[in-house]
């Protein structure tokens, strides 16, 4: 059988396609990355977590193995670490303050970890945090930056104050445009800029925008910011800082290397409802990262794996976007010609990842592509083919794995 024929063959039984064409095509297949760029995978334990899949030491860049995205909630000793400076400290909770002022508040304010714990309200949010360039070793041709493979993400219940009523406390004055953020890490060479991050004025008030001390019920680990960091939710990882320590209101635009010209996006490449304008240029082609892709994956089953003809094979996945909701998952194993719904699991909130599943019954043992495509509220979808951005951002083409039938 040809792949032609196999293409045609319809939804009911599996299909069954050479390893190569189609494979490669869709961009997510093993033999579809670039020479060197995550073949070489080591797993290694940063303390108080499991092994993750090392990308580099210093500063430290672990990445999730894709079977801790079966569960809802990624565990705090999986989470993915992220980090562009090498100098992170080792925080005191008893001793942090986290400083609130700048040229657009009324009046400096400053909080111990117990004013946040004892004079707010406390909030807590399902969020999938997800850095912008995860999947960004899969990107044809390659693109330079940490080689991430599917892993740097994960879901998970994070609790705390909103940032809107800490910045209420300051008092925001007329003409605040922006607020802006620094964590407790810094550079080891001076040539590296420290971690900057703003966020528009709309976004900070927000009532999803939190400063979070609590992961999935629990202290918020060292790797992953503690003792608070800021939950962006709907937005890429680069806005939620860590180890947060400054918050500044601003009337100017931050101008910081992690703002312009890092963390940009071709202005019209991407289905972007959220734009962050106060940071655009007139003349410039290029605007901030802002919210999440729609995307989704199998998490169950690793490219290659070998399941059984005449027995049912069951999928499961994930599939998450900026917050409007995924409303549907579907599943196609010819070729994208045909569609079948899969089963959502439980609405956890629409800024959580959504679980899925499946159950296939392939009959005749040869290669079989399985992809999956979801679609959130606004209708938005994952692509076929990559949109390519230097920085290989926002990659999120339909996945197609491979299972070979025996
Ligand atoms: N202080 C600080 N916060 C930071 C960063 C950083 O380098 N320093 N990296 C950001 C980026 S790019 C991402 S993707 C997320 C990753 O969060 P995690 O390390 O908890 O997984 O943290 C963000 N917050
Ligand atoms: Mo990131």
């Amino acid at each position: 059988m040809n792949r032609r024929q196999v293409l045609q063959g319809g939804a009911s039984a599996l299909a069954v396609v050479g390893a190569s064409g189609l494979l490669s095509k869709l961009g997510l297949a093993a033999e579809a990355l670039p020479e060197g760029a995550i073949a070489v995978q080591a797993l290694e334990a940063l303390p108080d977590k499991v092994p993750l899949i090392r990308k580099t030491i210093r500063p430290p860049n672990f990445e999730t193995p894709i079977n801790y995205f079966n569960e809802a909630f990624t565990p705090n000793n999986a989470f993915f670490v992220r980090y562009h400076l090498s100098d992170i400290p080792e925080m005191d909770a008893a001793s942090w303050k986290l400083a609130v002022g700048g040229p657009a508040v009324e009046r400096q304010v400053q909080f111990t970890l117990d004013d946040l714990k004892g004079s707010f309200e406390r909030v807590e949010i399902a969020a999938v945090c997800q850095c912008s360039g995860n999947r960004r070793g899969f990107s044809e041709p390659h693109v330079p930056g940490v080689e991430w493979g599917s892993g740097a993400m994960g879901n998970a219940r994070w609790a705390g104050v909103r940032l809107k009523d800490v910045l209420d406390k300051a008092g925001l004055a007329e003409g605040a445009i922006e607020i802006a953020f620094n964590g407790a890490d810094g550079p080891v060479h001076d040539k590296t800029p420290d971690f900057l991050k703003s966020l528009p004025v709309w976004k900070a008030t927000e009532e999803n925008t939190l400063i979070a001390y609590e992961m999935n019920g629990e202290a918020l680990p060292h790797w992953n910011g503690f003792p608070a960091r800021l939950v962006v939710p709907g937005w890429t990882g680069t806005y939620w800082v860590k180890h947060l320590t400054e918050i500044q209101a601003l009337t100017e635009p931050l101008k910081s290397f992690w703002m312009n010209p890092a963390y940009r996006i071709p202005r019209s490449l991407f289905p972007v409802v959220e734009r962050f304008t106060s940071q655009e240029q007139p003349n410039s082609a290029n605007t901030p990262i802002t919210e999440m892709v729609v995307n989704s994956m199998i998490t169950n089953l690793e490219e290659g794996a070998e399941v059984k003809a005449g027995q049912p094979v069951d999928l499961k996945g994930i599939a998450w976007d900026g917050g409007y909701g995924i409303v549907d998952v579907a599943i196609s194993i010819d070729g994208g010609k045909s569609w079948t719904p899969t089963q959502l699991g439980q609405d956890l909130g629409r800024f959580s990842w959504r679980q899925w599943s499946h159950q296939l019954g392939p009959q005749q043992p040869g290669m079989v592509s399985v992809m999956v495509r979801a679609r959130n509220r606004m209708g938005q979808t994952q692509v076929d083919s990559l949109l390519f951005n230097g920085a290989g951002y926002h990659n999120n083409v339909v996945q197609a794995l491979g299972l070979k039938v025996v």
